[in-house]
């Protein structure tokens, strides 16, 4: 398989600007770039999706350079929902930071800063040396100028494919970038780049999108319970990550492991079959977890979300240290515990049980256990000494469903 066959295998390739890209990519040895705006401080496993593209062209002989949109970040690529709130200078250079450290340190790739060619552009300039290319109609034309003409775009945002070309310009001129890629929403961006490039300087540059990954409802994917996927740790941890792979649909692992994983061709067919065969057994889905966080967070940051999901399940987390029980169930119901109450009266209380009576059918059953210990007294009293560092009183009820007291 050719590099270009495989990108189309895994489902990598939605346009490419001109059939001689293809015969290029395969080849080797182009310079490319991917650019992303600083307009959050973390990218989340959608952008990680198109980064890793970046990878797979550099592990497949390319040279990736990384733009983060020092400039591009102020003035707001249009969405096609609505205009973006103007971020200030102050949360740009906090994202910027944030967003350079995080691809540095995940991808290890070179990162431009548009800024830096950006800032010296004077009005007239820009109007003379780039404007004069754009045909309004051109521009009014592109998807997403398009769908904001009725409910409004300023002139600031439309004014944004301008300056994403005036990169792929820069770059084509200091870099010997040819090459510019990116999710399918930034075809038109990518375009007016090759398109000024061939005005300016009659040379052809190159683009292609992927498709960005959906869910089999086809919305977007990446968010669990509302909340999106983050790549920076502190925000999504590994555990996390853990849960939300292995939750995904049966009908889309497969494709979520040829789209986001290094895995060879052979091995994701092979798990492709043992999935079909045997889908309660989750091996795609935990090959899937297992490339995506060991590369994002290392082998041991996997283990450790895998040994917090079984002992979930197993119940068994009186090993758990505060911070791991606190991460590991972030989104169970979460209470304080301010007065002290024997265990019967605790469970009412806190809604684990709807009645005294059915507080003490549990703890006669064996349902309740605190902290990972089975517990059968009722009058047992709640407080920092079984809370676990005086702290936390994880409470179980039947097999699945925790509670997490905090004394305060
Ligand atoms: C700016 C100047 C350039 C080239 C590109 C840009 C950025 C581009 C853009 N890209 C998106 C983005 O998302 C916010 C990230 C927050 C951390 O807006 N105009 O910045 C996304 N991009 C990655 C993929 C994308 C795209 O970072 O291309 O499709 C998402 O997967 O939406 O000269």
């Amino acid at each position: 398989m050719t590099l270009y066959e495989e990108l189309v295998w895994r489902g990598l390739i939605n346009d490419v600007s001109s059939p001689e890209l293809i015969e290029k990519l395969n080849k080797g040895g182009l310079t490319f770039y991917i650019g992303t705006d600083p307009t959050g401080d973390s990218m989340h496993i959608g952008h990680y999706s198109s980064f890793s593209v970046a990878r797979r062209l550099k592990e497949a002989g390319h040279h990736p350079i990384l733009l983060v949109g020092g400039a591009t970040g102020l003035i707001g690529d249009p969405k096609p929902s609505a205009e973006r709130p103007m971020i200030t200078k102050e949360t740009l250079d906090y994202n910027y930071k944030k967003l350079c450290k995080q691809i540095e340190d995940i991808f290890g790739f070179e990162v431009v800063n548009n800024y830096d060619w950006s800032k010296d552009i004077n009005f007239i300039d820009y109007l003379r040396d780039y404007g004069k290319y754009f045909n309004l109609n051109y521009m009014l034309a592109k998807e997403t100028v398009k769908s904001r003409l009725d409910i409004g775009i300023t002139y600031t945002e439309f004014s944004y494919m301008i300056m994403q070309a005036l990169d792929f310009l820069h770059l084509f001129e200091n870099k010997n970038c040819v090459l510019q890629i990116g999710g399918q929403d930034q075809w038109g961006n990518i375009t007016s780049g090759i398109e000024l490039i061939r005005k300016k300087l009659g040379k052809e540059a190159y683009g292609f999108t992927m498709p960005l990954l959906t869910k089999a409802d086809g919305t977007k994917f990446g968010k669990s319970e509302g909340n999106a996927i983050w790549l920076d740790e502190s925000k999504t941890s590994s555990y996390e990550m853990y849960q939300f792979f292995l939750n995904v649909e049966d009908e889309k692992v497969i494709d979520y492991l040829k789209y986001l994983t290094f895995l060879s061709v052979d091995e994701i067919k092979e798990l492709e079959r043992k999935h079909k065969e045997a889908p309660h057994l989750r091996e795609a889905h935990k090959a899937l977890a297992k490339d995506v966080i060991v590369f994002l967070h290392g082998e041991e940051a996997y283990e450790r979300a895998v040994q917090i999901s079984e002992a979930l399940f197993s119940g068994d987390i009186a090993s758990f240290t505060v911070n791991e029980l606190e991460q590991a169930l972030k989104d169970v119901p979460h209470f304080d515990i301010i007065e002290e109450l024997p265990l019967a009266d605790f469970l009412v209380h806190y809604g684990i049980a709807s009645s005294k009576r059915e507080a003490k059918e549990f703890i006669t059953a064996g349902s309740i256990s605190i902290n990972g210990e089975k517990v059968t007294d009722e009058n047992l009293i709640i407080n920092k000494e079984v809370a676990k560092e005086g702290k936390l009183v994880v409470i179980r009820r039947g097999k699945k469903k925790y509670y997490m007291g905090i004394i305060v």
